[in-house]
């Protein structure tokens, strides 16, 4: 991760004015302050190239996809799969058989967890996930779990927010059906050592879901070299629209597992008898999906691929350092999530106070940072606090607004202890 001296007033690795520009929501007022927008964790804010290209698709395009001869429905398609191909280099998917729409990461899990979960596990097996996972993580496998009288086991997590790896050795056995794991934490913004997650888990031939609604936002992606049976993803997390996501899955695991819901364009041929499936990737896409969504999905790819990851990463990590440094001062805060490798997101509480009273405090400042469990309830328990205060950083965040964080935490302090 990037090390180098920080000159607040001119540590940017690249044009933010330039890119902040692309962004007309970071310069609107809250509470009659300039937005400090740092709840990036939960969504990422649009750039007009996403915005128009969506305003564009409904202007010139739109018809329903794979139905019609006519030709708005044959370009609405062409824009439907041509965003899959963009989709499917981006994660560097070795076929787009093996790249499904959904509606985001949520969606991408409940579909890994049915599909394989009905058809695979029985009474006795278990599913292994970690200590940190996010509910999305967690109550699918728990659902289908209890449907089919199988066992969640639950890998430990350690005091610095790190996956226990020693104790996840012992628990993978014969019993261990699948492990699923988030590739970075939504609340301690560790980066887990997935590769060798997968590693351990496949010389025992253990297929693995990887949760990378935080990852893919923030550094390069490539399932062929990670070698994932199945990794998610969320649109809305890495500046494209909410209500798309994807799933990538390995072909062998895709074909053999169940659809994990029933329509229109996921079929081969339907009798009252029996429903013969289509094929690769449309099973998984049951009904009319989210075209625009895709379009702008792809929009906010390119985007990305404009900037480039070496940029973000450095620009991310800049922020990461210099707002743990100030937070470090302060004698009452205290940061949950110390890993050496993290992605620029930061928890933390502050003695004796609750985390919304701070978040409100914050939002009179105009400063939006989440507050809460950050739908990681077990993870909370874990380290003994009701909830945290989040600040997640994207590449659009300033120094100046980690000194405003900073300063509103000052203020929140003073205030309320
Ligand atoms: N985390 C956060 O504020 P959806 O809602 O389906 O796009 O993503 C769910 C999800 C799954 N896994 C991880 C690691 C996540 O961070 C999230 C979403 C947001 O942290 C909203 S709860």
């Amino acid at each position: 991760m990037l090390a180098q001296h920080i000159d607040t007033k001119s540590m940017s690795i690249f044009d933010v004015t330039k890119i902040r520009a692309d962004f007309p929501i970071l310069s609107r007022q809250v509470k009659n302050h300039p937005l400090v927008y740092l709840d990036n964790g939960a969504s990422t804010q649009k750039p007009l190239q996403v915005i128009n290209a969506i305003s564009d698709y409904y202007q010139h395009t739109h018809a329903n996809v794979h139905r019609g001869v006519h030709t708005l429905s044959q370009e609405a398609t062409d824009a439907y799969e041509k965003a899959r191909i963009t989709c499917m280099e981006f994660l560097n998917a070795g076929s787009k058989e093996e790249l499904i729409f959904t509606k985001g990461t949520t969606d991408s899990i409940n579909l890994v967890a049915h599909g394989f979960g009905m058809k695979f596990l029985q009474a006795g097996d278990e599913v292994l996930i970690s200590g940190m996972e996010h509910h999305a993580n967690i109550v699918p496998w728990q659902l289908v779990c209890e449907m089919k009288g199988a066992q969640l086991r639950v890998i430990p997590v350690e005091e610095d927010g790190t996956i226990d790896l020693e104790k996840y050795k012992s628990l993978l056995s014969e019993k261990t059906k699948i492990v699923s794991v988030v590739h970075i934490s939504n609340t301690l913004g560790t980066v887990n050592p997935v590769e060798e997650i997968i590693q351990l888990a496949h010389e025992r031939d253990i297929p693995v879901c990887i949760d990378g609604a935080q990852a893919a936002p923030h550094m390069k992606l490539d399932v062929q070299q990670l070698d994932v049976d199945f990794y998610a993803v969320s649109g809305h997390k890495m500046y494209g629209p909410t209500g798309i996501g994807l799933l990538y899955g390995k072909k062998k695991w895709l074909e053999k597992m169940v659809p994990y819901q029933g329509g229109g364009d996921m079929i081969e041929q339907v009798t009252f008898e029996k429903t013969t499936y289509a094929e690769l990737p449309f099973k998984y896409e049951a009904g009319t999906p989210n075209i625009a969504g895709t379009v702008g999905l792809a929009a906010a790819i390119q985007y990305i691929k404009g900037i480039g990851f070496e940029g973000i990463q450095a620009q991310e990590q800049s922020l990461l350092k210099y707002a743990t440094e100030r937070l470090n001062e302060m004698s009452k805060v205290r940061i949950i999530g110390t890993a050496s490798q993290k992605a620029s997101v930061i928890s933390f509480v502050i003695e004796e106070v609750h985390p919304y009273d701070v978040g409100t405090i914050l939002d009179h400042m105009g400063i939006a940072v989440r507050t809460g469990h950050h739908c990681t309830q077990p993870l909370m328990e874990r380290f003994c606090v009701p909830g945290t205060i989040r600040a997640s950083f994207a590449f659009y965040n300033t120094a100046e607004e980690v000194d405003q964080l900073i300063t509103g935490v000052k203020k929140a302090v003073d205030m309320l202890t």
